[in-house]
């Protein structure tokens, strides 16, 4: 077809490993949009309760406040537009992964929205399924993905220190998105690995020593 797909870049890493914090250096250096997917299900959650609903979900899924999904056939009761905030504030507490059509809806919208053809796509695909159904639903495949490496041990103690109010930001929450992060996210991580699409940077050091080594992936090679 003649519509040029846009170019993404996955930016993954464990919890306060520092996606957000260097997606905003690539954004000001290489004009590429930042779309945080957790910022963007952060903002659905607020706008839930002040004016209604911003996804257009189809009319059989209905969901639980678990965020399962069930068809017309199995119908327990019906989600309405406001509590698909309320299911998501109750995921993010619990650090459990969102179901992929929300997010994906919400990353869709925003591309459209931004106007760029170029974006990093921070915290998303989270597992498997995250993964297979935006290659599904998008027929976009990621240019590559960049990987912050950093031990737990040091996410742990920027998280806490963050204080932005953030409702996962506590002891008890940080450790299920830890183990969140080990047993669903990493094997997507290693899914790219092995098609040789990851860039991995050492992001356990400071701010500007990570964001020298991410510019030196995004300056095109010299011969
Ligand atoms: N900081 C950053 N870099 C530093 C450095 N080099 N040295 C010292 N300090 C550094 O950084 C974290 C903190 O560390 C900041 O205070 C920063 O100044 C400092 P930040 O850049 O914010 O790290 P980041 O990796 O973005 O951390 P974040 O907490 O945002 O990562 P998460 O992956 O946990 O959060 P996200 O917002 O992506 O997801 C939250 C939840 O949303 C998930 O747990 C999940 O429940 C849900 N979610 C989904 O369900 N699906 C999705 O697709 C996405 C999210
Ligand atoms: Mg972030």
């Amino acid at each position: 077809d003649a519509e040029k797909k846009p170019a993404v870049i996955f930016v993954l890493g464990g919890p306060g490993s520092g996606k957000g914090t260097q997606c905003a250096n690539v954004v000001e250096h290489f004009g590429y949009t930042h779309l945080s997917a957790g910022d963007l299900l952060r903002a659905e959650i607020k706008s839930g309760s002040e004016n209604g609903m911003t996804l257009n979900l189809r009319p059989t899924e209905i969901y639980d406040e678990q965020g399962m999904v069930y068809t017309k056939s199995r119908q327990i009761r019906k989600l309405f537009f406001d509590e698909i905030g309320t299911m998501i504030q109750n995921m993010i507490k619990e650090g459990k992964i969102v179901p992929s059509d929300v997010t994906i809806k919400l990353l869709q919208k925003a591309m459209q929205e931004s106007g760029n053809d170029k974006f990093l796509i921070d915290g998303f695909p989270r597992n498997e399924e995250n993964r297979a159904a935006f290659e599904a639903v998008t027929e976009i495949e990621p240019a590559f993905v960049l990987f912050f490496n950093c031990p737990e041990e040091e996410m742990e103690r920027r998280i806490l220190s963050r204080n932005q109010g953030r409702e996962d930001d506590n002891i008890e929450t940080i450790r299920k998105r830890f183990n969140v992060f080990l047993e669903s996210s990493l094997p997507v991580v290693e899914y790219y690995e092995s098609k040789g699409k990851v860039r991995k940077v050492d992001a356990a050091k400071s701010v500007e020593e990570v964001f020298e080594a991410v510019k030196a992936i995004f300056t095109p090679k010299e011969e």
